[in-house]
């Protein structure tokens, strides 16, 4: 593929969630030589560090049971800036930190892309939805809200105001199997595509991945991609707070970033929900690095077929 310039952005959020250990993230990656394999396939790197989270206080609108609502309103002010600015200089690639990291960096993104007057679009790739807002998220856990705040529903009173929501028939989700009563309700009446694990094992993921990668191609669009850890099953990544048995293996992951490697459509990537405290010798920051790797060019040959003619 085409050289890059990458960024790396360490965003050790933690406030997503009850269970620490997000935080620890993006030393993980950096341990676990992700750095280096991207400077291997050519790329341009610069590691930007950690970002802190802005100074945030909480709303008295927002509903009570919610986990530390100011801290992840003084990322997602952070993160979205971070974001916007990184987008003009190369590829960002946020290192987590919990998946409430992209509320920020899709918000950025967005923008970004809507002064480029271009279409942003995303692929979400995660056992659940995200789908929550404030009001309907159970846990008040606000990992599970990043899709519903950047496209624009309402309920999130404190945060940065969304100046670009992504149009939901933008976004592709792929690998649920873990989705709440109310986000299957707002799902199902939203313009969101989404394949669960279901469709994955019928029809194998290229189908509805390709069908997408299609679409943002033809748009002309900017592509973020968003790596929740619990996307792959367990057995192969389990250092991740919210494990569910039942995801894709670690080749259908490598396909998934081999065809978005392929279109050549992505512009910015999120790894996220790593929690190493939760690891086995390293191991599942070893798998996200490979998958990086794959979405950035690492193939074992050029050309994957031969002819017998
Ligand atoms: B993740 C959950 F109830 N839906 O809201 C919730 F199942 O970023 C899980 O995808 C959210 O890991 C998981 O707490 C958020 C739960
Ligand atoms: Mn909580
Ligand atoms: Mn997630
Ligand atoms: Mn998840």
């Amino acid at each position: 593929m085409t050289p890059q310039t990458i960024l790396l952005i360490g965003a050790p959020v933690d406030s997503g969630k009850d269970r620490r250990g997000c935080l620890m993230g993006p030393d993980a990656y950096r341990t676990a030589g992700l750095a280096e394999a991207l400077g291997d396939l050519g790329h341009g790197l610069r590691d930007l560090g950690n970002l802190c989270p802005a100074p945030a206080t909480v709303d008295p609108a927002l509903p009570a049971h919610l986990h530390a609502p100011a801290e992840t309103a003084g990322w997602t002010a952070t993160l979205m800036q971070a974001a916007e600015e990184a987008m003009q200089e190369g590829l960002p690639i946020f290192l987590g930190g919990d998946h409430s990291l992209s509320l920020g960096s899709v918000a950025g993104v967005a923008n970004h892309a809507a002064a480029m007057r271009r279409p942003q679009f995303v692929l979400w790739l995660d056992a659940h939805s995200d789908f929550h807002t404030p009001q309907t998220t159970a846990s008040g856990n606000l990992h599970g809200t990043p899709l519903g705040y950047v496209t624009g529903r309402a309920g999130f009173h404190g945060f940065p105001e969304v100046a670009n929501p992504v149009p939901e028939e933008n976004i592709c989700i792929l690998g649920l199997r873990s989705v709440d009563r109310a986000e299957r309700e707002a799902l199902q009446s939203s313009r969101i595509r989404y394949h669960d694990m279901r469709v994955i094992d019928e029809q194998g993921i290229s189908r509805p991945l390709a069908a997408f990668l299609d679409r943002v191609a033809a748009a002309g669009g900017a592509l973020h991609v968003s790596l929740d850890v619990d996307f792959i099953d367990p057995l192969f990544a389990p250092a991740v707070g919210t494990t569910v048995p039942g995801g894709v293996t670690i080749r259908e992951a490598h396909l998934t970033m081999e065809m978005i490697c392929d279109s050549g459509l992505m512009t910015s990537l999120d790894l996220v929900e790593l929690n190493p405290f939760l690891d086995e010798r390293g191991r599942t920051a070893q798998v996200m690095v490979d998958l990086a790797a794959s979405a950035l060019g690492r193939r074992v040959f050029d050309r994957p077929t031969q002819a017998y003619s």
